[in-house]
């Protein structure tokens, strides 16, 4: 254990007034932005008798997210809302501190606590139930939040899903090359930049008025939502750090390059990577199985490409952080970003491949519940 670290979060606790004494923590791997920990406090069960309660500490990237404030509020606001529509259900409960915030921020460090679900989470998978599963969870969360007011919602990250612009900061950082790396990344540079129109689809159309705006959640890796160890039946969406107004298809592009590939997303295994279309299937059947009668057809048609999109932009993303010096992910290893990078764009070669098949796959999926 990190003492220096323990103190912290003992202090951070301290703030959030969490009862009982301090006695542990574990960084959870969980995501590629911000920290988090689970810190677990001993408490009286109210009959004398010692319990071990536990709770999530994150640290906020604030270099990720630069309103953090506003993005506390979005999710403040959104949580809120799903507790008043399913108040039996498992929900995440943001804790406050004695100024009645829901965040801890000293002006370098960004902190916030919420509920500990005992749970699993899956960074890849291949049961079909368990995808299908998840599946249905963000399809749901999509649903809850269908008549939630956007407009109340900043945007936390602007420009998230806007594949143009990602697309230009990609080219304007390679121009300046600031680390040395644009040489050894040129076949990468040129795949991405050969595709460009179709990777960027969606923002068209989206700017071309001819998709609706929605509440999305932004961010739908199946270990984004958290599963009964037992059941294995999905128990709540997690990480609303993005929830803004988007695109279903965001969300079920994002889902998909995550979920349907048949490696994990940094995989270096290259030959092995690519769509699992029975995943994609299962993924497909179990989202569409809650928003087929909401969505327009528009939208529908745009959901298989949609994994291709999602991959395409994140293989900017993670060429433009590994151009840049590694300063938005955070890597595991050197050339950690440029691994990411390959694998998604191999995924992306994939799914062409296969557009046909999922497109099949999602028009046969809506009408089977559209009726
Ligand atoms: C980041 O940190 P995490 O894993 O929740 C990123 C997503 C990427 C993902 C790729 C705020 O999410 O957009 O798809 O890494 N989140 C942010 O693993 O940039
Ligand atoms: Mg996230």
């Amino acid at each position: 254990m990190d003492e220096k670290l323990a103190r912290k979060l003992q202090q951070v606790g301290e703030r959030f007034n969490l009862p009982g004494p301090f006695f542990n923590y574990e960084e959870i791997h969980m995501g590629n932005v911000n920290r988090t920990y689970r810190a677990d406090y001993i408490r009286d069960d109210g009959t004398g008798m010692a319990r071990i309660k536990s709770y999530l500490v994150q640290r906020v990237n604030t270099y990720a997210f630069r309103d953090p404030v506003g993005l506390m509020n979005n999710i403040d606001k959104v949580t809120e809302y799903i507790h008043a529509k399913r108040p039996k259900q498992i929900c995440l409960h943001y804790h406050h501190t004695n100024d009645r915030e829901t965040y801890l921020f000293d002006g370098d460090e960004f902190w916030r606590i919420c509920n500990y679900v005992p749970s699993v989470t899956y960074d890849s998978c291949d049961d079909i139930e368990i995808v299908r599963s998840a599946a249905e969870a963000f399809g749901d969360f999509q649903m809850i939040l269908s008549d939630f007011d956007a407009s109340q919602l900043s945007y936390t990250i602007p420009d998230f899903h806007n594949t143009r612009k990602r697309y230009q900061t990609l080219i304007d950082d390679a121009a300046l090359d600031p680390v040395g790396r644009v040489e050894s990344v040129r076949e990468e540079l040129d795949y991405l930049l050969g595709v460009q129109d179709l990777a960027c689809r969606l923002t068209d159309m989206l700017n071309a008025g001819e998709l609706p705006l929605r509440v999305t959640h932004n961010d739908t890796k199946i270990n984004n939502v958290l599963f009964d160890e037992n059941t294995k039946k999905a128990l709540v969406v997690i990480d609303l750090d993005t929830v803004m107004p988007g695109l279903v298809a965001h969300d079920f592009g994002d889902a998909v390059r995550f979920a349907a590939n048949f490696t994990e997303e940094d995989s270096e295994e290259i030959a092995r990577t690519g769509l699992d279309l029975n995943i994609f299937w299962a993924f497909a059947d179990g989202f569409l199985s809650q928003t087929a009668r909401m969505l327009t057809q528009k939208e529908i048609d745009t959901l298989a490409l949609s994994g291709f999109v999602l991959a395409c932009e994140l293989a900017t993303r993670f060429l433009d952080d590994y151009i840049t010096g590694d300063k938005y992910f955070n890597i595991k290893k050197p050339g950690h970003n440029l691994i990411r990078t390959r694998c998604q764009i191999a995924l992306a070669k994939d799914m062409l491949k296969k557009m046909d098949a999922m497109d099949a796959i999602v028009h046969g999926c809506a009408d089977k519940y559209r009726g």
